[in-house]
């Protein structure tokens, strides 16, 4: 267990009185959570996260063997969702659209790699039906029994639901059928009406992200949440969004992990509009990100750092700011390296074990529920130099 934050030890005085909540294990507010987002004491606010994350995980630091597919970049929100460099329109360059055997493919290359996890995520497609995602989740489960299909954004399941004409509880029943594990946290944004017409004028509202959500947690389907940082919003936006997360999770139990999610400004509109390249968060933001969420999500399990926004060397050192989870395999990221992220496409399994050993804490790999997969690397040997980066490595299961 980390060392207990001494509130003495912590420089600013306002952080004082959420050190001893923290340390008594009382909710935060809404104003700590802004005083933790306003302070310069990041080393202070870093130890109570810690901390709080220590009580809840031990030194365990969860990854998974994961796969990231995204079946198009076809997007009906391509031009008003203006912090996206992913999305196509259907004839622009660039734009794509797998066909079933093309995804299945794609997942077979990866067969020798020991991928537990499909990520499954794309743009909001005008003509793609339901059954295409029912179909290709069934061939998945098929092939690979063994890999759990988290899938599908509330976003992408919106979106099915308008192009079949009925409910969002429905697709996410027939998705449940197929297959369907668990939904990803993506296009929650921040919440906030007036960031969301900013940044996501025809995007589904917070209120219709946190009931897709709800209604995936009522039939039993988990989901993991998400926070789009450093572009518009301000700090009572991050909070407002976190405390509606912290709601729904109290009245559902639901949620898996948190992400925040660092803005890349590269090859967007709204990048262009606020003149900025390259990375537009900075370190200092991120670890605050993560800390504050573990701070103030007292009721999520685990907050995730994903590395390939926020780089291999940060997501290492935010597990010393209350992140007990890091962003898995991935094999070939698109959406952020479209984005500006610099970082590699995927990272080989044993780099995982190795960036968080690194860190003195003790690796799981877990599957889609953190049901832990493997705990034991003592046996572990690194593939030799030369191994190909980005694919997952054979190991003993
Ligand atoms: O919703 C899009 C974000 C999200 C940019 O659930 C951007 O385990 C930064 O949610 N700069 C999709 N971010 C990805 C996502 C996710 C990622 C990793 C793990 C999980 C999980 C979920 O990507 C979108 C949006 O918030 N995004 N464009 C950009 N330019």
């Amino acid at each position: 267990m980390a060392p207990l934050p001494d509130p003495a030890r912590i420089r600013d005085p306002r952080l004082r009185a959420v050190a001893e909540k923290v340390i008594a294990g009382s909710r935060l507010e809404e104003a700590d959570a802004l005083a933790c987002f306003a302070t310069g004491d990041l080393l202070g606010l870093g130890a109570m996260a810690d901390w709080a994350n220590a009580r809840r995980n031990g030194d365990r630091v969860f990854f998974s063997a994961n796969q990231h597919i995204n079946p198009t970049n076809v997007c009906v929100l391509r031009n008003t969702c203006v912090f996206c460099s992913f999305a196509r329109m259907p004839k622009e360059e660039g734009a794509y659209t797998r066909t079933l055997d093309e995804v299945l493919h794609e997942a077979e290359q990866a067969r020798h790699g020991p991928t537990r996890e499909f990520h499954i995520v794309g743009g909001l497609h005008p003509k793609l039906r339901l059954a295409y995602y029912t179909e290709m989740i069934r061939e998945l489960k098929a092939r690979f029994p063994q890999v759990h299909v988290k899938a599908l954004t509330a976003v992408e399941i919106a979106h099915l639901a308008r192009v079949e004409r009925t409910s969002s509880r429905e697709v996410l029943q027939a998705l449940k059928e197929a297959g369907l594990t668990s939904l990803p946290g993506g296009g929650a944004e921040v919440f906030s009406t007036a960031v969301r017409a900013t940044i996501a004028e025809r995007k589904l509202t917070g209120a219709e992200w946190l009931r897709v959500h709800r209604e995936a947690h009522e039939l039993g389907i988990p989901t993991n949440c998400t926070m789009l940082y450093g572009h518009v919003e301000t700090a009572e936006d991050r909070v407002a969004h976190l405390a509606a997360l912290r709601g729904l999770q109290d009245e559902t139990g639901g949620f898996l992990t948190y992400i925040p999610l660092a803005y890349h400004p590269d090859h967007n509109e709204l990048g262009e509009e606020l003149g900025r390249t390259g990375t537009a968060t900075t370190g200092y933001e991120d670890l605050k990100n993560i800390a504050v969420g573990r701070l103030f999500l007292d009721n999520i399990p685990h907050v995730k750092t994903h590395w390939p926004m926020v780089t291999p060397f940060l997501s290492q050192i935010a597990l010393a700011f209350g992140c007990d989870d890091v962003e898995g395999t991935v094999v070939y990221e698109r959406i952020y390296h479209e984005a500006g992220a610099t970082t590699d496409m995927g990272m080989p399994y044993h780099e995982l074990v190795r960036l968080i050993r690194g860190a003195g804490r003790r690796p799981v790999e877990r599957d889609s529920l953190y049901q832990p997969v493997r705990e034991e690397f003592e046996d572990f040997t690194p593939p030799p130099r030369g191994a190909p980066r980005g694919l997952p490595v054979v190991h003993a299961a």
